[in-house]
């Protein structure tokens, strides 16, 4: 029999391997996977291993969907228990794999080598405990890119860390994320073939701040893959095409200089000659950026309780694109709730409008508007088509009763995806 001290020195060692090379990441509430044909084993851990304060009886089911997302097969596990979910070469060449453990958790280990977790905003990783080294793939055209983070319980924290491959600080950012909270992380030069990074999701250095629960995700801008070696980051763009996720984008203006793209702007109701609000301020401003130094800086100032709807209307010069898929931008939003329309005018005056939803973010975040599926399309040739050159893109701000008088928005690196037949 080994003596105690021997065995309390392999404890000592085994507790200080770094978590992670090995371990991979522990899962909770839904969780999704991507992953071909093979076998899965997946680990049903109760939560009541790493918290003796309660216990929760809820059943751990695992289920394989496919892309075209029906639900192939659910397989219920047995907490404690460790189950063998198998994806068959039926399923296709890549399937989906949805882990609900509910409040318990469940740790995966596919047998195959190329894998991902769905870091998605629809679809976020919900992993307990942090994780020390997940890769992803920014696409060209990108020098900056966000990563979010959202751990509601007070005290349950962390800290995001981007770094490259070499292991240079990209971006960090420690908080409580009680709220969801974006990391900004910039590339020092552009990447023309696009960029392999490491995300970590560390303890906090705070000591009143653990982390435990926290939901992680890729900012719109970014294929929302996250890979458990380099091998299958690099494998993301081939995947990304295949699940028809935009990598392709080009950057159409970045907002430096002196020449501001923004052309005509108005108001979508009449304002009174002379009135000195409603008012806005539309320029390029060095206080914000995401690409350079400048971004578009949009102030807009209404009456104190002033209940009238009423929108803002920016339209670019015409831009020299043929074709439109998707519109990009970054905004720095400021949380005031207001709702955003991006509208497409193309070169015929017919009108594409896609809405983005409330701005219900502060800091930077990418804007994505999807034309392939327009809210509504009005006038011009009627074709259905965005027919360029030349397009202008237009960004609409809506105010409201609900929303605060004023606002101060930023705009930054304009870009578009073309529509490949
Ligand atoms: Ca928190
Ligand atoms: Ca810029
Ligand atoms: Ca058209």
């Amino acid at each position: 029999m080994p003596r105690p001290t021997v065995i309390i020195a392999l404890l000592a060692l085994v507790a200080s391997l770094p978590v992670g090379a090995q371990e991979p990441p522990v899962l909770r509430y839904t969780s999704w996977m991507l992953l071909p044909p093979g076998e899965v084993s997946i680990e049903a851990r109760p939560y009541g291993m790493t918290h003796d304060d309660y216990t929760y009886r809820d059943q751990p089911s695992f289920s394989v969907v496919s892309l075209q997302g029906e639900n192939l097969e659910t397989v219920d596990g047995r907490l404690g228990m460790t189950t063998t979910v198998v994806i068959t070469p039926a399923a296709g060449d890549l399937a989906l794999l949805r882990l609900t453990p509910g409040n318990n958790y469940s740790v995966p280990r596919p047998a195959a080598d190329l894998f991902w977790y769905v870091a998605t905003p629809d679809a976020p990783l919900n992993v307990v405990g942090g994780f020390p080294e997940l890769y992803f793939w920014l696409p060209p055209g990108l020098r900056a890119g966000t990563v979010l983070c959202h751990a509601f319980s007070v005290g349950e924290a962390g800290r995001l860390v981007v770094t490259d491959l070499e292991g240079s600080l990209l971006g960090e950012l420690e908080s409580d994320f009680n709220e969801p909270e974006a990391l900004l992380f910039r590339l020092p030069a552009p990447a023309p073939g696009g960029a392999l990074l490491r995300l970590d999701l560390l303890a906090p250095a705070n000591p009143d701040w653990t982390v435990d629960d926290a939901k992680v995700w890729l900012g719109p801008e970014i294929p929302g893959l996250l890979a458990p070696t380099r091998e299958a980051a690099e494998a993301i763009p081939g995947v990304a095409r295949l699940l028809g996720i935009p990598t392709d984008w080009t950057l159409l203006r970045d907002f430096e200089g002196e020449h501001n793209p923004i052309a005509t702007i108005q108001w979508s109701r009449p304002v009174e000659e002379g009135a000195t609000l409603p008012a806005y301020d539309v320029r390029l401003s060095d206080e914000q950026s995401i690409s350079g130094k400048q971004s578009l800086r949009v102030e807009l100032r209404f009456p104190e309780g002033q209940g009238d709807s009423q929108e803002l209307k920016l339209f670019t010069e015409p831009l020299d694109v043929a074709s439109v898929r998707r519109v990009r931008f970054f905004l720095y939003g400021d949380g005031s709730g207001r709702t955003m329309i991006v509208r497409v005018r193309d070169a015929s005056q017919e009108h594409h409008y896609v809405n983005v939803g409330s701005i219900d973010w502060t800091g930077w975040k990418a804007v994505v508007a999807d034309f392939a599926r327009p809210t509504s399309v009005s006038g011009g040739d009627e074709n259905r088509q965005i027919d360029g050159p030349p397009v202008s893109v237009v960004v609409q701000i809506q105010h409201g009763r609900a929303n605060p008088p004023q606002s101060v928005l930023y705009i930054d690196d304009l870009a578009v995806e073309a529509n490949t037949p």
